[in-house]
This record gives C-alpha cells, sequence and structure tokens, in this order.
C-alpha cells in the first residue's frame, strides 16, 4: 500500500474487487457550509452514494495522512474545528510533514483520488477563473488539475462569483471536455442555465461512461466535467442570487480579501445574505450530484468489465 494514504477497508475492498466507488471532497464540508448543515450534507452524500450502488469515499487529509473514506469521528472533526487548512495541490506535502488536518478542494481531491485509484468524484461546484482576474490572476487551481489528472468530475457548474466565460475558455484552451447531463446549458450551480452552453450533450449515464473510459483507454491526460444542473424545484430565482453574489463580491473587495479566503468567504456570505435560502438550494444540487456520480460510477465498472 502507498506509504502516504489511508484507505479505508470499505474503499479498499470495492477498489480491489473493481467495485464503483465515488469520491467527495471536505473543503465543501470544512469551508462550504456552516455546522451542523455541512454534517448532515455529508453524511447524506454518503448514504445517496450507497442507495445507488457505489461506495463513498470522502477523502481528507488527516493528521498528515491522505485519509480516502472517513469515519463520523472523522468527518465530525473536519465539520467542528477551527483549524482546517483547505488543501489544494500545492499545500499537500507540507500538510503531511507537519502532520496537520487539511480539507480538500476538487484539485487536491483529484489527486488523491487518482493516486487512490478512483475515477469518479461528486461535488458541489468547481473553482474557476475569478471575474476580475485580468487584474487579480486569481484563477483555481481546480482548472489545471482538470487539465492534468485523469478523475471525472460531477458538478453543478460553478458559481457566477466566478467569470463563467473565462471558465470556459480556459478549460478549452487545456483540453477539458464539459458535458451536458440532459441539458445543453452550463448550469450555474443555484440556476439552470449560465448564458452559456457545454460542449456536449448527453443524456445517459451508459454515454457518460464510453466517453470517459475511451479517454482513459487512451491515455489522454485530464479529467472531464460532467454537468449536472440543480433540479428544477430547487432552481433559485436569478436576480435573488445575483444580487446576492454581486454584494458578496462588493464585500470581499472592500475588505481586500485575496487567494484561497476568497471563495469560503463568498459562500458564507452568500449563504447570510439569502437567509439559509441558497444553502437549502446547495444541498439539493450535491445530493443530485451524488445520484448521477454513482449511477455514472455504476456504469464505468460496467464498460470497464
Ligand atoms: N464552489 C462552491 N462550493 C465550494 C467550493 C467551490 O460552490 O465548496 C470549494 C471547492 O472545494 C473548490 C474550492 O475546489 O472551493 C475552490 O477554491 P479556490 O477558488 O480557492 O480554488
Ligand atoms: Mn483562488
Amino acid at each position: 500500500m502507498h506509504p502516504y494514504l489511508e484507505i479505508s477497508p470499505e474503499v479498499q475492498e470495492a477498489l480491489d474487487n473493481d467495485r464503483p466507488v465515488v469520491a467527495l471532497e471536505s473543503t465543501l464540508v470544512a469551508h462550504g457550509m456552516p455546522y451542523p448543515k455541512n454534517i448532515e450534507t455529508a453524511e447524506r452524500l454518503e448514504q445517496i452514494v450507497r442507495e445507488n450502488g457505489a461506495v463513498p469515499a470522502t477523502i481528507a487529509i488527516l493528521n498528515g495522512k491522505l485519509k480516502v473514506g472517513l469515519s463520523q469521528d472523522e468527518l465530525l472533526t473536519l465539520g467542528t474545528s477551527k483549524d482546517i487548512y483547505k488543501v489544494s495541490r500545492r499545500d499537500i506535502p507540507m500538510i503531511i510533514a507537519k502532520k496537520l488536518n487539511g480539507s480538500t478542494t476538487v484539485a487536491s481531491t483529484m489527486i488523491i483520488a487518482s493516486i487512490a485509484g478512483i475515477k469518479v468524484f461528486a461535488t458541489g461546484g468547481i473553482g474557476g477563473v475569478h471575474r476580475g482576474a485580468e487584474k487579480s490572476f486569481d484563477v483555481s487551481a481546480d482548472l489545471m488539475e482538470l487539465a492534468n489528472t485523469r478523475v471525472a468530475v460531477v458538478c453543478a457548474g460553478c458559481k457566477s462569483v466566478l467569470d463563467i466565460g473565462l471558465t470556459l475558455e480556459y478549460l478549452e484552451t487545456h483540453g477539458v471536455a464539459i458535458v451536458g447531463y440532459k441539458t445543453p446549458h452550463f448550469p450555474a450551480f443555484f440556476t439552470r442555465r449560465s448564458g452559456f452552453k457545454v460542449d456536449f450533450f448527453m443524456d445517459t449515464v451508459q454515454e457518460l461512461a464510453t466517453s470517459f473510459q475511451a479517454k482513459l483507454d487512451l491515455r489522454l491526460k485530464g479529467g472531464m466535467i460532467i454537468a449536472n444542473p440543480i433540479p428544477e424545484e430547487f432552481e433559485m430565482p436569478y436576480e435573488v442570487i445575483q444580487e446576492a453574489i454581486d454584494d458578496a463580491i462588493d464585500e470581499s473587495e472592500d475588505k481586500g480579501l485575496i487567494g484561497k479566503e476568497i471563495t469560503p468567504f463568498l459562500l458564507k456570505r452568500i449563504d447570510e445574505l439569502t437567509e439559509g435560502t441558497s444553502l437549502a438550494s446547495n444541498q439539493k444540487l450535491v445530493y443530485n450530484n451524488a445520484l448521477v456520480a454513482a449511477q455514472f460510477a455504476v456504469e464505468l465498472s460496467k464498460v470497464k468489465a
């Protein structure tokens, strides 16, 4: 076994037998949602993955170990401690050496999933190119990871705290395909549309699995984005969410925030400004991503066999 990894027995058994596994991230738990909704969400996500025939593998770094599959106590530590480092690609070696606790973003979850041999990952939304990036250079490391690491990410698009147009251009340049699952539109997290289109439309998980397997077989580097819009009944009114996002961004600029603090700040402020209604939508869309990711992982294991 890999010296830095600690894979739970349940996940290890599934991997050994080529059974479907879905990776889940932990920055959403530690920095994306408040306690206790974060724990409730994380537990429900694992349950949904199980109900749909796959094994959940929530990923984090605890005491310097790359953990794949967490116990209830470990999840609680992540969701309640104040000193959980937000870990992206650059941070992993130092968090190991210092034996710290860290939550994994989309980028670092992809890396650890890939080391463990997991191919499918469900999250809420990916990071991207921030508005004003031509001055700040704020481009999430998630995008470079999607360009390099062979893990398929099921998400509800990205929030319009980002510059969605620039995010899509960046992904195109780096060879990352965006497949709309049952939609021709690239979703904007809280809303089913962003004003942008996806690159490909697919309406079965079989087709998703066949295309991702082709990428793996050809050893083409990089992942794939499966854009799965929030279910219609949980979508937020466009103006309400847009106003909260604009206000949150103004506040972050007033505070002079930079770097990795920006995304958690915006998520928290949007939740406060919408009085928790955005958090409820957030939960529903992540659940829907876990569902599709599990179905996709089941198909992928059949295609491979
Ligand atoms: N977008 C969301 N919710 C989240 C995140 C992004 O709607 O929780 C988290 C993810 O873990 C993502 C990270 O990988 O924020 C991106 O952070 P940054 O922008 O600092 O790269
Ligand atoms: Mn950033």
